[in-house]
């Protein structure tokens, strides 16, 4: 039931300002491009900042992947809004493009790097209707990151002090940047720590509509725990809870979601079954936490474009893209 309510969440930006539908390369005016270099440059700042971080953290450094077998369903989850799963044929084999890197992220993390972060290109091709978000792209790039044997509290603390000492070198470095985007004074340094809200309290103060409300609501960005979603986060049967969180942000709503994991086989397959998920394409996985080779973990994933849409205000979260993905609009590149 529990489930069934949080499907109901739903998010728009268009509230309180114009959803601009970023055009293609190509047909940028000069003003445009100015606008386009401006971002770009806070884009690169961003990725180096956060690099460094987790570099200065330990953190190894995982490349990406496009084609697997495995690859994150998705579902159940409150947020998807998946129109089609890019399957493909490769040398006989069925592989899918990458929806996001948890199955690998979870299996590098236990056998080879107990502390990884990824920049990775994450294909989910939205319904149409969602281009009008202003918050959705069909292919964005997710910092993903994973911690063998962490807490949600550690996860999140390491992330609040990313984002606001982020913010806080944005505002001193690039300050002419802000200016130009009229972000100067608008964008604050984030107070730590952010509030934590269950989902279940905001569901029953805001009904159905939580997310958004919540969004246009806050001025510092807010943790929201214990969400029902995909096998792989960690659901205490007992007390009925999930141990993860998502990171929503003033009006750009959802940037990250994250949680403990689950490892143990048993459970993997019980929430399988439960959500119909095809153990079969989750083969390595489960036969990893069947040989309790799977170790208990926790991280999380930033979106980055919507990251630096919040920083730079943007219109349209495909604007922080130089060949956007807007639903709906395939361009030449
Ligand atoms: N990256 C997310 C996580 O770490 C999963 C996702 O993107 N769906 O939990």
């Amino acid at each position: 039931m529990k489930r069934a309510q949080a499907f109901g969440r739903s998010l728009a930006i268009a509230q309180d300002k114009l959803v601009e539908i970023p055009k293609p390369i190509e047909l940028l005016s000069e003003s445009e491009i100015q606008r386009k270099q401006i971002i770009s440059k806070i884009m690169t700042f961003t990725l180096e900042y956060l690099t460094y971080e987790f570099l200065k953290n330990e953190f190894e450094w995982l490349l990406p992947v496009i084609f697997s077998k495995s690859t994150d369903p998705l579902w159940p989850d409150p947020g998807a809004s998946i129109e089609k799963r890019v399957e493909v044929e490769i040398y006989g084999k069925t592989v899918r493009a990458t929806q996001s890197m948890i199955v690998h992220k979870m299996v590098a993390c236990s056998l080879v790097q107990p502390k990884l972060f990824v920049f990775s290109p994450n294909v989910r091709i939205e319904k149409i209707e969602r281009a009008n978000s202003g918050l959705h792209v069909y292919e964005f790039t997710q910092l993903d990151f994973e911690i063998r044997n962490a807490s949600s509290r550690e996860v999140r603390n390491l992330v609040e002090k990313m984002i606001s000492g982020l913010i806080k070198s944005v505002k001193n470095n690039l300050s002419f940047e802000l200016s130009f985007l009229g972000r100067n004074h608008s964008l604050a340094i984030p107070e730590t720590p952010f509030r934590v809200y269950d989902r279940e309290e905001l569901e029953n103060k805001y009904g159905r509509n939580w997310e958004t409300q919540i969004t246009f609501e806050i001025t510092n960005p807010i943790w929201i725990t214990n969400v029902p979603r995909e096998f792989y986060d960690f659901e205490d049967f007992e007390k009925g809870t999930w141990d993860n969180y998502d990171l929503l942000l003033p009006k750009y709503g959802e940037v990250l979601s994250g949680a403990r994991r689950e490892w143990e086989y048993p459970k993997l397959v019980r929430k399988m079954e439960r959500d119909n998920i095809k153990q079969e394409n989750f083969t390595l996985l489960l036969n990893l936490a069947k040989q309790g080779k799977l170790k208990p973990s926790a991280g999380a994933g930033i979106g980055i474009e919507r990251l630096v849409s919040w920083i730079a205000g943007a219109r349209h979260v495909g604007e922080t893209q130089m060949f956007p993905k807007i639903p709906g609009l395939v361009y030449d590149l």
